[in-house]
């Protein structure tokens, strides 16, 4: 079933949102606790929470375990985790407390570890996420970018990591707010067989629609819900028609 995954991004212990993950360029920040926002959007009908570590991914390695933890404490509803988790210890920890891991500069470096977690916690508990700009995959918090195409990223992530869900993100629509590019989407949908959550660009309840449209099985939500250009909780009820 598609899913609508409100995203919380934490930054210096802050809920915010960056336009195309440039640290300097915040959106949305908020002073409410990431906690409260966490409950909002399970109170909202939200099943599954995607809490990105920003300064993990910046840094390389998880700087907001605790504050991941006490939402997860916190709220009913699946949470999953990325940013900065790049060694099988650091995997390890997170699924402690989290259901699902997203692991992305890492599969592309040292996929042999996305493998060990696979085999040792399941693939349903991890999410190789492919970072895009410009049609190729960007790693260390997108400060770098390879030559590796998202397709044969996709494709590898599938047959090499044996990971169970490809997260999908557009850099090149991400935090602007003009819509979803659903083609892209449908590209990498179409070059595995493992779901493929969308990511990206996503600014009214139509984007939603075509992301479910393209293939996705489902769709990561931030700067909309944060700046009220759409409603959580009817995003969800239209989504599920
Ligand atoms: O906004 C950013 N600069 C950013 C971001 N949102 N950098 C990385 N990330 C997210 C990816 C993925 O979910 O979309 O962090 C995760 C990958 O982190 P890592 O450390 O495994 O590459």
């Amino acid at each position: 079933m598609f899913e609508v995954i409100p995203a919380i991004d934490l930054k210096g212990g802050k809920c915010v949102q960056l336009r195309q993950g440039n640290a300097a360029d915040v959106i949305f920040s908020t002073d409410e606790h990431p906690v409260e926002i966490a409950r909002r959007w399970v109170s909202a009908g939200a099943r599954t929470l995607h809490v990105i570590d920003l300064d993990g991914a910046f840094r390389g390695s998880v700087v907001h375990y605790q504050m991941i933890k006490q939402i997860a404490d916190s709220v009913n509803a699946k949470i999953q985790v990325g940013g900065g988790i790049r060694s099988y210890e650091s995997a390890a920890k997170i699924l402690n407390i989290a259901d699902k891991v997203i692991l992305g500069t890492v599969a592309f470096k040292n996929p042999e570890i996305i493998r060990r977690v696979v085999e040792d916690f399941s693939e349903e508990r991890v999410i190789v996420a492919i970072d895009a700009r410009s049609g190729k995959v960007a790693v260390d918090g997108w400060q770098q970018t390879t030559d590796m195409h998202v397709r044969d990223a996709a494709r590898f992530v599938e047959e090499e990591t044996h990971a169970g869900c490809i997260l999908f993100t557009n850099i090149d629509v991400e935090g602007l707010m003009k819509g979803i590019d659903a083609d892209a989407i449908r590209e990498v949908v179409s070059a595995v067989s493992i779901p493929v959550i969308a990511s990206g660009g996503v600014s009214g309840i139509e984007d939603v629609l075509a992301a479910k449209k393209a293939g996705a099985s489902g769709i990561v939500i931030g700067s909309a819900i944060y700046t009220r250009k759409i409603d959580l909780k009817n995003a969800i009820q239209q989504s599920m028609i």
